[in-house]
């Protein structure tokens, strides 16, 4: 089989061609112009005729011709040897080999016993996450771990509760809202989640020069609280903020019924719901003063146009899927669901909506994880479960995982935990350009392509864009060294052990009479008989031809559409079920939870993102990591004092589960009482740049516990640890 790769009619400019695709390491997809000579990427530039991002583009985009050109890339594939190290080997010895250990480990424990884990840059090489997708599927295993539980799962287990499909995740309408809500977000620095707004700090700030208002509600002054209004936050106060808005909402006669009847049923249940909310404890849980929860809910609801946003720290608290539920009734009870400028539904080029319902891979709690009983949530199990999966013996029992573009032994809750039980799998696979500290437990690490060098289509921003757009471009150059595809590589996998891998069964018969579709293939025919699709000839639309010659993107809309509720939402009537008993639950447990101060541990840890970063790469690129990129520990003045701390000062961070070091950086954005790290760092491995900046790991400090995530969803625990912090000197002497 050859790489899916397609032809790129680019214009010549004087030191090469320019050829356009679109940025693929963050949800914003910005579109890109990349100049190349020969196989060279010269320059990256941000695409003027984008319909989303219009010429924006952010300094991790523009610095990715040297990832792709890093001399520490793996190129080939490598090999682990019994004293540790890796040696590179043909791709043929590789397959031949994992086929040998699979075969032999399937006929000993079955397919049950392999796992397959989807790490984050899945989002844009639609190709890969298809074909891991369609792995599990082939493979029968309830062993498909994603990066969702570690960031998203709480959005898409509300997404099936209130709209009946776990995708179904409204967003803000930004280019038209007059108040902006932003809880635990900082889309200045992360330019947007589950929300694709293109330059979205100039749309923001267009907000308030349209006379409207941007309020972000955050611990941390973060850059984006710090251009428009900020309100402090006790770590974790989400859920009981959204309860005493919304209980402002509801006894003060605020809320849309118009809007309640049209959309939703099941709302009388709201006020039973929120019967143990006092004004007192929603104050002491938040750290703001009730009557300033009432101007605030008051202010959102009198809002002619207004949406609420949260994200990573409205996702990462022990509540998260009571706190997103919360977001959305919020928009639903004031009007602003499905209405121009308030939170709306997506318009996708492509409708994975009806793409996973096809499979029946949307859906949860249809089963429950095999050691912690935890609901499974789009057919996925919990990364927080995967050490224990590992190490509990039994049928069904984790022996072997493929691990696609994730470094889980950083990224992932409990990461010394996860590294240790990677160890003692029989076989792990990784598909990752560097030899990190997940894969360094590899047997095989595996080159894959990188996003300039494969063809791409933004199957994951697309259904959360403000302006809807359809976009599929070309390879912009060719692949380096011996790197494949990742889908080709997962492919071939399944080759080896008799699987075509795909949901379908008809696919996969076709597959075993040797007719193997190639991801292209797929999309192309789902998207033309789609939406957007051009319906094979029969009307306009979008193919992946037409989109190959259009490699800006088409812009499919000006906003996405409104009026469309009862279209989208997959319950029986098109209506919005608003009485969720297990939010009676949640609510029940969260007024049960005493949120006593712990002395021993008097300070609330949470985690930051930077501009120059992406989660747990791009640590190996010299532009990226000019200065001290050691992850420093933010603390307020007050909190460092009576530490006797001085900026820069190395101190030791303990929480309930890990001990890490890191410098501070005294600052008066931290609320006091709490103190934010960057998360991501902390590297092993082959990738010598980013192991030399070293730094503490911050998922050292969480825990895995299954007592210790959101219950509804398995969505990990990231952020409001209780920590303490001594200098690094005190607490060597101590233990010495
Ligand atoms: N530059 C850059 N961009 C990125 C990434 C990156 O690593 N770097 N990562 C990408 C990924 S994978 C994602 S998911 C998105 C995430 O996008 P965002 O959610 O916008 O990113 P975070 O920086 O995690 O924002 C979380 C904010 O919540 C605050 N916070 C922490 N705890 C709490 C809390 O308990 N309550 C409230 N209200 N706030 C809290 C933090 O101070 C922070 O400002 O960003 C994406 N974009
Ligand atoms: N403390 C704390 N922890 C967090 C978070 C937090 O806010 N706080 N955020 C969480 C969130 S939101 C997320 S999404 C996760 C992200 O965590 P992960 O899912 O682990 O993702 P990344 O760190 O972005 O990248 C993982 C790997 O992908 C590789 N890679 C890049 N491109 C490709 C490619 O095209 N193909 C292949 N095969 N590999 C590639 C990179 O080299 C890198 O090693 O982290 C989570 N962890
Ligand atoms: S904002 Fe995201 S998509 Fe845009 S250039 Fe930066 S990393 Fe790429
Ligand atoms: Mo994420």
């Amino acid at each position: 089989m050859t790489q899916q790769s397609g032809t790129h009619g680019g214009k010549s400019s004087s030191s090469g061609v320019d050829r356009k695709t679109f940025c693929g390491i963050c949800e914003a997809s910005c579109g890109v112009v990349v100049t190349v000579a020969g196989d060279d990427v010269l320059k990256i530039r941000g695409d003027v005729d984008h319909p989303n991002s219009k010429g924006f583009l952010c300094p991790k985009g523009a610095a990715f011709g040297a990832v792709r050109d890093d001399p520490d890339r793996v190129l080939r594939p490598l090999q682990r040897q019994a004293d540790g190290s890796f040696l590179p080997v043909s791709w043929d010895t590789a397959l031949d080999d994992i086929g040998v250990r699979l075969r032999s480990l399937i006929k000993r424990h079955g397919t049950e016993s392999v796992g397959v884990h989807l790490g984050n840059p899945n989002g844009w090489n639609y190709g890969a996450f298809m074909w891991l997708l369609g792995m599990a599927a082939a493979l029968k295993t309830k062993h498909l771990y994603t990066a969702s539980s570690v960031d998203i799962n709480n959005y898409w287990v509300v997404g099936e509760l209130l709209y009946g499909h776990n995708l179904v995740t409204p967003f803000p309408d930004i280019a038209h809202t007059k108040f902006l809500l932003v809880l635990g977000a900082n889309p200045v620095v992360t330019h947007g989640s589950m929300m694709t707004a293109g330059r979205v700090k100039e749309q923001m700030a267009a907000i308030v020069e349209r006379g409207g208002r941007v309020v972000v509600i955050d611990p941390r002054r973060s850059e984006t609280a710090a251009q428009f209004e900020w309100q402090p936050m006790r770590p974790d106060g989400d859920p009981w903020l959204l309860a005493g808005m919304l209980k402002t909402i509801l006894d003060e006669g605020l809320a849309d019924q118009e809007a309640l009847r049209q959309q939703t049923r099941g709302a009388a249940s709201l006020p039973n719901l929120l019967k143990d909310v006092t004004p007192a404890r929603v104050a002491a849980e938040t750290g703001i003063a009730w009557a300033d929860v009432q101007k605030l809910a008051r202010d959102f609801a009198a809002s002619p146009a207004a949406s609420l946003y949260g994200r990573c720290g409205a996702s990462l608290g022990p509540f998260s899927t009571l706190t997103k539920y919360l977001i959305d009734v919020i928009n639903i009870a004031t009007g602003n669901l499905d209405k121009r400028g308030g939170a709306v539904f997506g318009q996708p080029m492509l409708d994975t909506e009806a793409f996973t319902k096809l499979f029946k891979s949307n859906g949860y709690d249809r089963w429950r994880t095999r050691v912690d009983g935890i609901p499974e949530v789009l057919g996925t199990s919990p990364l927080a479960s995967l050490p224990r999966e590992i190490r509990t013996p039994g049928k069904g029992q984790l022996r072997a995982l493929l691990i696609a573009s994730g470094n889980i032994a950083t990224t992932s809750c409990a990461s010394g935990d996860v590294g240790a039980a990677l160890d003692e799998l029989e076989l792990l696979i990784s598909l990752d350009p560097y030899l990190t500290e997940t894969n360094k437990r590899a047997h095989y690490i595996l080159p894959p392509t990188l996003w300039l060098e494969r063809d791409g289509l933004p199957i994951f921003s697309q259904m959360h864009a403000g302006v809807p757009y359809a976009q599929w471009a070309p390879a912009t150059v060719s692949a380096r060294g011996e790197a494949r595809d990742d889908w080709w590589i997962i492919d071939a996998i399944c080759k080896q052990i008799g699987l075509v891998p795909s949901p379908s069964k008809l696919v996969q018969l076709l597959g075993k009479l040797g007719v193997r579709l190639t991801p292209a293939v797929a999309v192309d025919l789902f998207m033309r008989i789609g939406p957007a699709g051009d319906w094979f000839g029969l009307r306009k639309g979008v193919s992946r031809k037409k989109l190959y010659g259009q490699t800006s993107g088409v812009q499919l809309n000006d906003a996405p559409a409104v009026g469309v509720c009862r279209r989208r939402v997959h319950h029986k009537g098109g209506l919005i079920p608003l009485d969720q008993p297990m939010m009676h639950t949640e609510m029940a447990r969260m007024v049960a939870r005493t949120a006593e101060d712990d002395p021993t541990f008097p300070l609330r840890l949470i985690s930051l993102r930077e501009l120059r970063s992406q989660n747990s790469w791009l640590h190996n690129v010299p532009k990226l990591t000019t200065g001290d990129r050691r992850p420093h520990l933010r603390i307020h003045p007050t909190d460092a004092k009576p530490l006797g701390l001085i900026d820069g000062q190395e101190v030791v961070i303990t929480s309930h589960w890990g001990e890490i070091q890191a410098p501070v950086a005294i600052s008066e954005e931290m609320m006091p009482g709490t103190v934010a790290l960057p998360q991501g760092w902390g590297h092993g491995g082959g990738w010598r740049r980013a192991v030399a900046i070293g730094g503490g790991r911050y998922n050292d400090l969480t825990s895995n516990d299954a007592a210790e995530i959101d219950i509804p969803s398995g969505n990990a625990v990231l952020n409001g640890l209780r920590v303490r912090v001594s200098q690094a000197c005190i607490e060597m002497a101590q233990a010495s």
